[in-house]
C-alpha cells in the first residue's frame, strides 16, 4: 500500500491512545526518537479517513515518510525494529531471552483481544441482545489470562535485565484494563502487574502517551 500522505515529509500514526496496539507503536515510536505525527483517530469516528491507507480500517495504521501505509502493530513493531536495528530493537535477537519476550507479548495482545471483544458485546450490540454466558466465558478466560501473566512478569523488568517490548505491550495492556475494565482487574489483584504498571507510569514516553477519557 503506498497511497498514503505523510506529513511535512514525519510519519503519520493514525489511531488515538485508547487503543494498546496504537498506544504500543506510539510508545515504541517515542523510545526509538524517530519524529512522527499522530492522527488520535478512532476506526469508528474516521472510517473513511482510515480508509484511504488501510483497506480493513483498523487502528494503528502508520504512513511512513514516502508515504508507504502499514497495518496490523505486530509488523509496524517488527518494522521499526529492522529500522533502528538489532542493538536498539526493543524485541530482543533470537534467544531464551527473545522466547520469553515473544510469550509476555503474545498473553497481553491475547488479553487486549479478548478484552476488545467484550468491550464491543458489552457496549456496541444491543443491550436485549446481549448473550450472558458469552460476556461470563470472556470475563473468566481473562482472569485466567491475567493470573498467568502476573505470574511470568519478571522485576525490574517483564522479561531479562533490560526493557523489551514485553514492558512496553504489558504495559499498554495493563493500562486497557485498569481504565476499562475495574471490575475485571483493580489495583492490588495482581501484584507483579501492578509493579510493571508502576514502572511505565514513571516513563516519559507512557506519559507522553496519555490515555484519553472515553467518547
Ligand atoms: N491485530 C490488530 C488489532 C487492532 C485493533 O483491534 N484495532 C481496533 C482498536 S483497538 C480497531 O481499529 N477496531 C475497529 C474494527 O475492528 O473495526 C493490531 O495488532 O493492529
Amino acid at each position: 500500500m503506498t497511497d498514503g500522505q505523510s506529513k511535512n515529509g514525519k510519519a503519520v500514526l493514525l489511531g488515538w491512545n485508547r487503543s494498546p496496539y496504537a498506544r504500543r507503536i506510539r510508545i515504541s515510536m517515542d523510545i526509538y526518537g524517530i519524529p512522527f505525527e499522530q492522527r488520535r483517530i478512532t476506526a469508528w469516528n474516521s472510517f473513511d479517513e482510515i480508509k484511504q491507507s488501510n483497506p480493513i480500517v483498523k487502528i494503528p495504521t502508520l504512513i511512513t515518510e514516502d508515504g508507504t501505509c502499514l497495518i496490523e502493530s505486530a509488523a509496524i513493531l517488527d518494522y521499526l525494529d529492522c529500522r533502528v536495528g538489532p542493538e536498539r530493537a526493543l524485541m530482543p535477537q533470537p534467544s531464551p531471552l527473545r522466547d520469553k519476550v515473544r510469550q509476555i507479548m503474545a498473553l497481553s495482545t491475547a488479553i487486549i483481544d479478548k478484552g476488545r471483544e467484550l468491550r464491543y458485546e458489552i457496549h456496541l450490540r444491543p443491550q436485549e441482545l446481549r448473550y450472558e454466558p458469552w460476556i461470563e466465558r470472556f470475563t473468566g478466560q481473562l482472569t485466567s489470562a491475567l493470573d498467568a501473566l502476573d505470574r511470568q512478569v519478571g522485576s525490574p523488568f517483564a522479561a531479562g535485565e533490560k526493557l523489551t517490548q514485553a514492558d512496553i505491550t504489558a504495559g499498554c495492556m495493563y493500562d486497557m484494563m485498569i481504565r476499562m475494565f475495574p471490575e475485571i482487574m483493580s489495583e492490588g489483584s495482581y501484584p507483579a502487574l501492578d509493579a510493571l504498571g508502576a514502572r511505565c507510569h514513571a516513563m516519559p514516553e507512557f506519559q507522553r502517551a496519555d490515555f484519553e477519557p472515553d467518547e
